[in-house]
């Protein structure tokens, strides 16, 4: 582990409030590493703001009728306040529309300009010619070819799902005035990407067999396949950094060029404000870096093509700045078996959570660390929800502490006890402390924070066997000295439990240190099993850490979901799906034939000069192999890693456009004719026989 750490977490968007998936998505596993690093007392450097150029914007200001100023200005408020209420202890958290920021990445394109980096090309682009601009692909409203949903956007169909691009629309008209859109030419500035193919390759297929596997295998599809293509640089768009050359009026930089530069903006910003202007060089700079900072970039699945490759192609394109060393992104939240989504406000948004589970912030903080989606999509649920807070929380972690400190106060007037007993299974608890530290430790670093969370909670709940198992209150009678020593080592324990869920519960470890009278978090001091707790030192008042979560509570936030979905259904106009007629019966033997497994896709690419195939590398329990799968259409090769799909793995081989195809995936088929994966449940692994 390197001396000095750089960790960013994606700016999120400054278009709309955040909520669950985000904060799990990256937020809070960035948040468990920053602070764990802390207590280990490494030189770390934390660092968000809020992305606020792109359509995304534009468009929500012309949904919500302001300007896209008011947008950013809004929403950067409201995002960086949910993030302090939940804990996510930023040294910076900035903003794009930042003059700084402007500086920053017009600079970098300036270079990139002036050393010929940049390909320039013509090429001929929607424009409404009654609003006068050039329309983003979101800008252009049709109907899908698929569906026939005659709102398709020019980039997706909301309704089917489906990929776009603004010629396969039936009947485009622009957003801005309806008018139908024109083709016609524009200049732009492309990052050739495929020049950066080799050094990408050999920065991620040989450098980084470290990532996570969702992370380089999504890489992976992107650079083999067809390879990596010239991706422009520039919008024609009224919002966002101006491209700072002759000629290029109207036009701004791509959002993708200039928002992970925000990371290098926000950290020369904490620079300046901590009155040191050249401190953010050994967070970025190579020479600067001394090859002592190592940069963590975490992210949601979504992001992961523009900060493994991209990004590392801007930042090698410049050259003077160091590379990420990880990039740990997360898969998908979803709620309540549904993807999330801000459009539909099909969500849990942490301001509203707050004000419905006023000061429990940690509570959210636990199961979404419990259950995030480190290697896969994953689902919230409030009934998991309930039963992580009512089981755990409070049945384990506070059930311990609140005995050992009412015990303390009840035997020893609220004070550290001595130790004039001891006795080997104290010793025995003591040394679990030691080894739970270095193993949550070693989870974290390997970016395995439910891990860390499930070792850090059996400590508590080995107190808890050890306050069973001695029973204090029957021995205070017979032998006080003893229960001296048994509470002593109970609150020694409870102290590490503040440092090791402190990462995770940063508030109820505050509570817990002013309770225990300690005043700082050292993960250090546990590693080297140094006391922390001293006879005769005073505790403070005992309040409680938890509270119960009833069930009426949590029926009124599953009739809310309820209602919201009906209401959804309504919007989406969704009508009953027709029903295919059952096939011929067939006999048990028949069916019996059919060896179906569970699986997992582990690699995805386009099968060259066909457009509806895929080419999959999928692992069965068995073996990995290859399938060759008509999805194209409906998915694209970097979503689908990791998906947990079922296959038919006795089917004869067959050759698809020269490729043999050892199986084949179940998919389901809507009315409209698109596929959806057949999912099995989380908790299978692969190779699990479907009967
Ligand atoms: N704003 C996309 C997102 O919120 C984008 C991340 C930028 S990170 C530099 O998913
Ligand atoms: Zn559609």
């Amino acid at each position: 582990m390197n001396k000095r750490n750089t960790v960013t977490a994606a700016l999120p968007y400054a278009n709309g409030p955040v909520h669950i998936g985000h904060l799990a998505g990256a937020y809070l596993p960035a948040d468990i590493y920053v602070r764990y690093l802390r207590s280990l007392g490494k030189e770390v450097l934390f660092i968000c703001g809020t992305d606020e150029h792109g359509v995304a914007i534009t468009l929500k200001a012309r949904k919500e009728g302001l300007t896209s100023q008011q947008v950013v200005d809004k929403y950067h408020l409201q995002i960086r306040e949910s993030f302090q209420q939940f804990g996510i202890s930023f040294d910076v958290f900035s903003r794009t529309t930042h003059d700084l920021h402007h500086q920053t990445a017009a600079g970098f394109f300036r270079k990139f300009y002036d050393e010929g980096k940049f390909i320039e090309k013509e090429t001929d682009q929607y424009f409404d010619p009654e609003a006068g601009q050039f329309l983003a692909d979101r800008y252009i409203i049709g109907t899908c070819p698929k569906c026939d949903f005659d709102k398709a956007y020019g980039d997706q169909c909301e309704s089917c799902g489906t990929s776009l691009s603004p010629s396969d629309l039936k009947s485009p008209r622009s957003a801005l005035s309806g008018a139908t859109p024109i083709l016609k030419p524009t200049k732009h500035w492309f990052l050739p990407l495929d020049q950066y193919q080799k050094a990408l390759e050999h920065y991620v297929l040989d450098n980084h067999q470290d990532w996570k596997p969702n992370v380089y295998g999504q890489c992976k599809s992107w650079l083999i396949g067809d390879g990596l293509q010239p991706r422009s640089m520039t919008r024609d768009l009224d919002w966002g950094v101006k491209v700072p050359v002759e000629g290029a009026d109207g036009k701004v930089l791509y959002v993708w060029f200039d928002a992970p530069l925000g990371y290098i903006t926000a950290t020369k910003e904490w620079a300046i404000q901590k009155g040191d202007p050249d401190a953010w060089k050994k967070y970025w700079l190579k020479e600067e870096a001394n090859g002592e900072t190592s940069l963590v970039c975490f992210i949601g699945k979504d992001n992961i093509v523009f900060h493994c490759l991209i990004f590392p192609a801007i930042l090698m394109g410049h050259g003077d700045y160091i590379l990420p060393d990880q990039v740990p992104a997360n898969e998908f939240l979803n709620l309540e078996g549904q993807k999330i989504s801000t459009s539909r406000d099909w969500a849990v948004w942490l301001h509203t959570y707050l004000e419905e589970f006023p000061g429990q912030a940690d509570v959210l903080r636990f199961v979404l660390a419990s259950t995030m989606p480190e290697t896969k999509d994953n689902d919230f649920t409030w009934k998991d929800f309930q039963a992580r807070n009512n089981n755990e929380l409070l049945a384990i972690y506070g059930n311990f502490v609140n005995r050992v400190l009412v015990l303390t106060e009840k035997y020893f007037h609220r004070q550290v006890p001595e130790n004039l007993k001891p006795e080997a299974q104290d010793d025995h608890l003591r040394q679990l402390i030691r080894v739970t530290a270095e193993n949550a430790g070693k989870s974290i670093e390997q970016y395995r924070f439910r891990e860390a969370l499930a070792t850090v909670m059996d400590l508590a709940r080995a107190g808890n066997k050890y306050l069973a198992d001695l029973e204090p209150w029957k021995l205070w009678k017979s032998d006080p000295d003893r229960v001296a020593s048994i509470l002593l080592t109970a609150l020694e324990v409870s102290s590490a439990l503040s440092v090791l869920f402190e990462p995770f519960l940063p508030e109820t470890s505050h509570k817990l240190n002013q309770m225990l009278g300690i005043a700082r978090f050292n993960w250090n001091d546990l590693l080297h099993a140094k006391t922390l707790v001293f006879p005769g030192h005073p505790l403070g008042e005992i309040a409680l850490m938890f509270q119960k979560i009833e069930d009426d509570t949590i029926q009124a936030q599953i009739r809310k979901l309820e209602a919201r979905s009906a209401e959804i259904q309504q919007e989406q106009g969704l009508t009953k799906s027709v029903v295919q007629p059952q096939k011929d019966l067939i006999d048990f033997e028949s069916f019996s034939k059919m060896d179906i497994r569970t699986a997992k896709i582990l690699e995805a690419i386009k099968v060259p000069k066909a457009d509806k195939l895929l080419q999959l590398k999928v692992d069965t329990g068995l073996d990995q192999r290859t399938i060759v799968s008509g999805i194209a259409e409906y998915f694209k090769p970097e979503e689908i890693i990791g998906q947990e799909v079922l296959v038919l793995v006795n089917l004869a081989p067959r050759k698809l456009k020269g490729i043999e195809s050892q199986g084949m995936i179940l998919m389901a088929e809507g009315p409209d004719g698109r596929l959806y994966f057949v999912k099995g449940s989380a908790e299978i692994p692969s190779g699990m026989s479907v009967r």
